[in-house]
C-alpha cells in the first residue's frame, strides 16, 4: 500500500512579548522586552511542528520586524505552502525560496516548524536528520550588556561562581571608544583568567574608530571583537582581520551562504558566528558552516536571542558540528523573565544541554504562551527597544 502523503494543512503565527531580566544595553536599542514570533504548523495525519523567527530592537538590529516577519508568513508563505508534502523539507524551502526573497528570519521559523513536525513524525530529534549528534552539550557564553561597568563585573563573578558561564561578550559601540576600551579592561582586570572576555560592536565603529578600538581591545586582553563595522563594509573587516592579532568575527555580514562565501573569499573574518535566524533556517546555516569549515574559518553559534524555542532548533543543529572553536552564545532563555517551554533548557558547568526529545526536542507551555501573546498591539513601543 502507498503511504499516503503528510500534507501541511494549516500555519499558525503568534506574537509573544516577553520582559528581559534587565536592560540589555546594545550600540543601536535598550532591549526590556523580547518579541518572538511563534510557528504552529499543523499536518494532515494530526501531528505538529513548532517554530520561531526572532529579532533584535524592533527594526534596529536588520530590515526584518516581528510584525513584518508574521505578516510575510501569513501572506507570503502560508499560501504556497498550504497542502504540499509536509515530509519534504527540501522541497518546501525551495518553493518558499522561490515565492519570497529575503525575509530570512520568516524564512527560518516556518522551516524550524517543518523540521520539527518532521522529526517528530519519525520519532527522532531534528539532530539526526542532520546526520547525528556528536555533542551532548556545547560551551555556552553570557552577555554582559547592564550598561555599567561595576553591575557587570558583579554578574560575571556571579556568573563564574555559580558556574553558569565562563565567557563573557560584552556589548560596546555606544559610548566613545576610548570610553569602551577602558570597560572593557576594567572587566577584564576583575575577572582575570578565569573568564574569556569579547566584544560584540553591532557595526557601531567608523574604520578608524575601529584600528583605535582593536588596538586598544587586544591590549587589554579581550579575545575577539565581533561585527566592528557596518556589514556592507568587507574591505575594512577585511583590513581589520589581517591587521591585528584579536579575532575579528562576523555577524551581521552573514546573511546566508552567498554571504559566507563572499566574506570568506575576502577574507573578511576569523570567525563566522552563524545564526540559524540570519542563514534563512537549519538548511542554510548548515551550508553557512560548510563554507567556513571549508575556508579554514573559526565557528561559533550566534543567537537572536530566541526563546527556548528556536534556542532548541539551534541546539539540534550546532550538536551536529564537529567543532565549534568559539563555543555558542545560546543564552536566549535566560535573558527573560519568564520561560514559554514546558519543560526549560539546562545550563549547567559553563555549558547549555542539548534537548532531548524528538524534533526539536521543545514543548510549548500553553499557559505562558497564552498569558506573552501579543493583543492589539500592546508593548509595541517596548518591542522598538524604547
Ligand atoms: C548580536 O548581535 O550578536 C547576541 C547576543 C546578545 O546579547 O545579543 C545578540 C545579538
Ligand atoms: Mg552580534
Amino acid at each position: 500500500m502507498v503511504k499516503p502523503v503528510t500534507k501541511i494543512d494549516q500555519i499558525e503565527t503568534m506574537i509573544l512579548d516577553i520582559p528581559t531580566i534587565r536592560g540589555h544595553v546594545l550600540s543601536m536599542a535598550t532591549m526590556r522586552v523580547q518579541t518572538a514570533v511563534l510557528v504552529k504548523i499543523k499536518f494532515s495525519d494530526g501531528s505538529e511542528g513548532i517554530g520561531e523567527g526572532t529579532t533584535i530592537g524592533g527594526l534596529s538590529y536588520g530590515a526584518e520586524s516581528p510584525e513584518g516577519i508574521q505578516s510575510a508568513i501569513d501572506t507570503y508563505i502560508s499560501p504556497v505552502l498550504l497542502g504540499c508534502d509536509g515530509d519534504n523539507v527540501n522541497g518546501a524551502v525551495q518553493r518558499i525560496e522561490k515565492f519570497v526573497k529575503g525575509n530570512r528570519i520568516a524564512r527560518t521559523a516556518v522551516e524550524i516548524a517543518l523540521w520539527d513536525g518532521l522529526g517528530k513524525r519519525l520519532g527522532v530529534p531534528v539532530s539526526q536528520l542532520f546526520g547525528g549528534a556528536v555533542h551532548g552539550k556545547l560551551p555556552v557564553a553570557w552577555t554582559l550588556a547592564s550598561g555599567n561597568s561595576e553591575t557587570d563585573i558583579a554578574e560575571a563573578q556571579e556568573m563564574i561562581e555559580t558556574r553558569r558561564h565562563n565567557i563573557f561578550k560584552l556589548k560596546i559601540g555606544k559610548r566613545s571608544v576610548r570610553e569602551d576600551v577602558a570597560h572593557v579592561a576594567r572587566i577584564k582586570k576583575a575577572v582575570g583568567d578565569a573568564a574569556s572576555i569579547r566584544v560584540d560592536v553591532n557595526t557601531a565603529w567608523s574604520l578608524q574608530d575601529a584600528r583605535w578600538g582593536l588596538k586598544g581591545l587586544q591590549d587589554a586582553g579581550c579575545e575577539l571583537v565581533e561585527q566592528p563595522v557596518p556589514a556592507r563594509y568587507r574591505r575594512a573587516l577585511a583590513e581589520l582581520t589581517s591587521g591585528y592579532e584579536i579575532a575579528v568575527m562576523a555577524d551581521e555580514a552573514l546573511n546566508g551562504p552567498e554571504d559566507a562565501l563572499a566574506v570568506a573569499e575576502a577574507n573578511a573574518a576569523d570567525v563566522f558566528a552563524v545564526k540559524v535566524a540570519q542563514s534563512g533556517g537549519l538548511k542554510r546555516a548548515s551550508e553557512v558552516i560548510a563554507i567556513a569549515q571549508a575556508a579554514g574559518r573559526g565557528l561559533y553559534g550566534g543567537t537572536m536571542l530566541e526563546t527556548g524555542l528556536g534556542t532548541a532548533a539551534a541546539l539540534q543543529l550546532f550538536s551536529t558540528i564537529e567543532t565549534l572553536h568559539w563555543g555558542t552564545e545560546f543564552f536566549g532563555p535566560l535573558l527573560l523573565t519568564d520561560e514559554v517551554l514546558a519543560e526549560p533548557i539546562t545550563y549547567r558547568d559553563f555549558c547549555v544541554e542539548i534537548p532531548k526529545g524528538n524534533g526539536i526536542g521543545a514543548t510549548l507551555d500553553p499557559d505562558k504562551v497564552a498569558f506573552f501573546r501579543r493583543e492589539g498591539g500592546r508593548n509595541m513601543k517596548a518591542a522598538a527597544g524604547q
